[in-house]
Parts: C-alpha cells; structure tokens; sequence
C-alpha cells in the first residue's frame, strides 16, 4: 500500500499567500515600496517600543510580522462565489460574516475567506474579502442582460485547479507535490490580464454605471486588487505615504488611535490608472488595483460594536470634509466615551476576552473557586483580548469608494440580502460574533474546570 501523505490545510495556505504575494509585488511595483514602508515602520515601532517587541517576540509573532493579512476580489457570478468556495476549503479559508456593501452606493455582498480555529489563525491568518457583484441592482435592462452574457462566456478557473480541488474533497487533503501544483494553478485565477475581453464601449458603457462593474464584467478573472500587511503603527505609515511617491487615501478607516486598540484600522494608497487593450486593439486604461495596510485590536462584542457604531456615526457627521489629522483628532475625542483600558472593557462587557491560568494558578492543587473575578484578584486566572479577525463595513465602503472614484450611488442602498448571497454560495456564513463569543466561553470553561478540581 502505498503511503500518500496529505498536508495540513494550513500549510496550503501559507504556500498561496506567500506566492500570492510573489505575484502581486511582480505585477505592481508600487505594492512593493509599500511593504518596504511598512517594514522600517515596524523595525523603528519595535525599537522605541522594546515591550511591544518583549510582547512579540514571547508570541512568536516576530518573524511573521511581515506577512500579508488579507487581499481581495470581486466576481460576478453565484457559480464564481461556489465554486471559490470550494477552492478557499482546500486552504483552510472559510466564509464567515456577510457585509452589504449597497448602502454605501456598492452594488457587491460580500463575505470573508479566513481560517477559523485558534492554531490556524496563529499560523498564518490570510483573509481574502471576497465580493459579489449585485446584477440585479443595475438599473438598465440592457446593460445588465449585456453583463450576463458576457460573464457567462468565461470561466475563472483553470482545468487543472478544478482537479485538483475534486482531489481535495475525495482525498480529504493535498500531497506536499499536489499542494504546489494547486497554487500554481489557483494563482491564474486571481492574476491581472492586460487584455479586455470586450471593446472599449462596452468597457465605458459598464464603466458609466459604476467602475465597479466594468472591473468585474470586462476581464477573464478576478484579479486580486490587493494585499495587506500588518503596520505597528498605521498613523506613522499614512504620514509618510508620500515620502515615498504614494497618494494614500485621505483618511485612516475605523476607531481612532488608542492605547488599548479595538477591531480594524485601515488605509491604502489609492489605485493606480493601468493601461489595457481592448477587444478591437482600442487602447485604454483601467483603475483598479492598490496597496493597503492593517492595524487589528480587540474582538468587541454586541455591546461594545453597537457603541462603536454609535461613535463612529457622530465622529464621522463632525469630522466630514477634514483632513486626516483634524478627523483622527475629532474621533479621538468622540471615542473618549468607550474606555481605553482593557479591564474596564472586560468589566462592562464590551470586548472579548481569552482567560487562561497564570502561574500560580496552574500550581494550585485544591478547589479554588468559580468566581472568576475572584480568581482573577487572587492572581490565578489572567485575561487577555481577543483580536478582531474579521472586517467592517464603513470601512471596507471607505476603501472601495476612495479607489473607484468618489461618485456616489445610494441608488442601491437598503438592499441587505444575506440569502440571496448564501444561495450563491452554496453555504451559509458563519457569523463571527459567534466565534469570539464561543472563544471566550470555552477559555472560561476551561480555567473554571481546573481550579474548581485542583486537578492538574
Ligand atoms: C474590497 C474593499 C474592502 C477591506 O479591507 O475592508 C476591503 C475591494 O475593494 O474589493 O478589502
Ligand atoms: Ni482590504
């Protein structure tokens, strides 16, 4: 019998994101000055913060620091969106939390691919946002049966990806041989074409609808539109964006800085206007791929993300029209309302938290209780956040819309439609919410079983 060895999905994923990565910087030079920005951003962070790299470095978090966290797509079609699900699975990436982009004048629903459990995060947490575009939000007839055709005609995927994701699912896995293959082979989907598949009128007439359809309608796949490393310091990367020949967009998306940061804070430089030819050899050029960075915080819960919401909506009502400095300042002083101190978060209930046994807890030998307030005073049970793995939709709406143009469309707002996305997916989403709150139940669970016994 002979022996097949399958790899852990894991390692799937941390060979794509790496050739992703690859290809990206090949396909967009810009991208690459960029994760050299970020990079001497992080090395001077760790040197004038020497506890954040104490902290790091004890987390093993140091030699990944430079590895991207998330990318993204847009497709056109409920056949896409499945069968990328189907593709996402071989690498451990499933879809959790829908986001309705409409309401920001986006006709796309979106989802992300992430890994889910505690040891594939660790591993390696690449996310690819992934967004369906929403034909029946087109207002022409005509434009929209134009799309259907035309979308119809390709096909996104390689035989040879398709294979080998059947493999997958008969197999339960992929040899280390079959996983190389596998990325060489799923790397052509999300790779850019120069060529359009249609002619520049068709490409302007979708274009005059929204950018944003034209992107997906006139190119044989979805090209990754871009990635994104962790920053240790995001305001520090936005400042210098322009030392270094990039536009970056005009304001940082999510909470303002803070000691103790919460969920997602984002920016980008802004797409770069790249030359196409068109089906007939018409000359043109498309917009549509930039750089982003990423700085994470703690999970919020219910509470915690309803107050987020709240203050995000005032700050942004005041601060409309500023630039970034002025703007952070304002959402600085209208987020004073949320405290900046994990255990007042912990306290209120407003964030998630990971408990877990400190030393002297694991040393106890007879029943300690099952309060946890009480053992965490007694100095044997500590809690720590739990960072946020999933996106935003003001935001990912913030850098959709500085990359497409500013033109608005809030046509298509109020037009949330979970079902109809998950019928395209052929799944449903998990709802991160979920995830943290079960994360947290079970760090609490197990702390409690220990001391409760004194087992050990
Ligand atoms: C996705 C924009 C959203 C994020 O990080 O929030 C996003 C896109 O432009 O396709 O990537
Ligand atoms: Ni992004």
């Amino acid at each position: 019998m002979t022996q097949t060895t399958l790899l852990p999905t894991d390692e799937v994923r941390d060979r794509f994101s790496k050739a992703m990565s690859a290809m990206y910087q090949a396909e967009v030079p810009q991208y690459g000055t960029l994760l050299e920005l970020v990079e001497s951003v992080n090395h001077e962070t760790l040197h004038q913060q020497p506890e954040l790299h104490r902290r790091l470095e004890a987390q093993g978090e140091l030699a990944r620091l430079s590895v991207e966290r998330h990318g993204a797509i847009r497709v056109g079609t409920a056949d896409e969106l499945s069968m990328l699900r189907r593709l996402f699975a071989v690498m451990g990436m499933h879809p959790v939390g829908y986001y309705d982009l409409s309401e920001a004048g986006v006709p796309v629903h979106s989802t992300a691919f992430r890994p889910i459990d505690d040891d594939a995060l660790a591993m390696n947490p690449f996310r690819v946002f992934t967004s369906l575009l929403r034909l029946e939000l087109i207002g022409s007839e005509t434009l929209r049966q134009r799309s259907e055709e035309i979308l119809a005609k390709r096909d996104i995927f390689t035989p040879g990806a398709r294979e080998l994701i059947k493999r997958h699912e008969t197999q339960g896995g992929l040899t280390s041989e079959e996983t190389d293959q596998f990325v060489t082979e799923a790397l052509e989907t999300f790779r850019w074409h120069q060529d359009a598949t249609v002619d520049l009128e068709t490409y302007q007439a979708l274009h005059d609808e929204h950018r944003l359809i034209a992107d997906v309608v006139c190119f044989r796949g979805p090209h990754i539109n871009h990635l994104t490393p962790r920053t240790l310091d995001i305001d520090a990367v936005q400042r210098r964006m322009p030392d270094v020949g990039m536009n970056p967009k005009a304001v940082i998306e999510g909470p303002p800085r803070r000691d103790c940061p919460i969920l997602l804070r984002q920016t980008s430089f802004k797409a770069l206007e790249e030359s196409i030819r068109f089906a007939g050899d018409a000359q043109g050029t498309h917009t549509a791929r930039f750089g982003e960075i990423e700085q994470r915080g703690v999970a919020l819960t219910p509470k915690g993300r309803a107050l987020y919401d709240q203050l995000l909506n005032e700050g942004r009502k005041q601060a409309a029209g500023l630039d970034n400095d002025e703007y952070q300042r304002v959402m600085q002083d209208v987020f004073a309302k949320l405290p900046d101190n994990d255990e007042a978060m912990r306290r209120e209930g407003l964030a998630y938290f990971h408990y877990y046994l400190t030393a002297a807890g694991q040393a106890v030998k007879e029943s300690a209780g099952h309060d946890i307030e009480g053992l965490i005073e007694q100095g044997l049970v500590e809690a720590q956040p739990i960072t946020y793995e999933d996106f935003l939709p003001v935001s990912a709406a913030g850098i959709f819309q500085s990359n497409l143009g500013e033109g608005q469309n809030d046509a298509y707002a109020g037009n949330a439609n979970r079902d109809a996305f998950e019928d395209a997916l052929g799944a449903s989403v998990t709802d991160e919410l979920s995830l943290y709150a079960e994360r947290e139940r079970a760090s609490k669970a197990s702390v409690l079983a220990r001391l409760k016994t004194g087992a050990s």
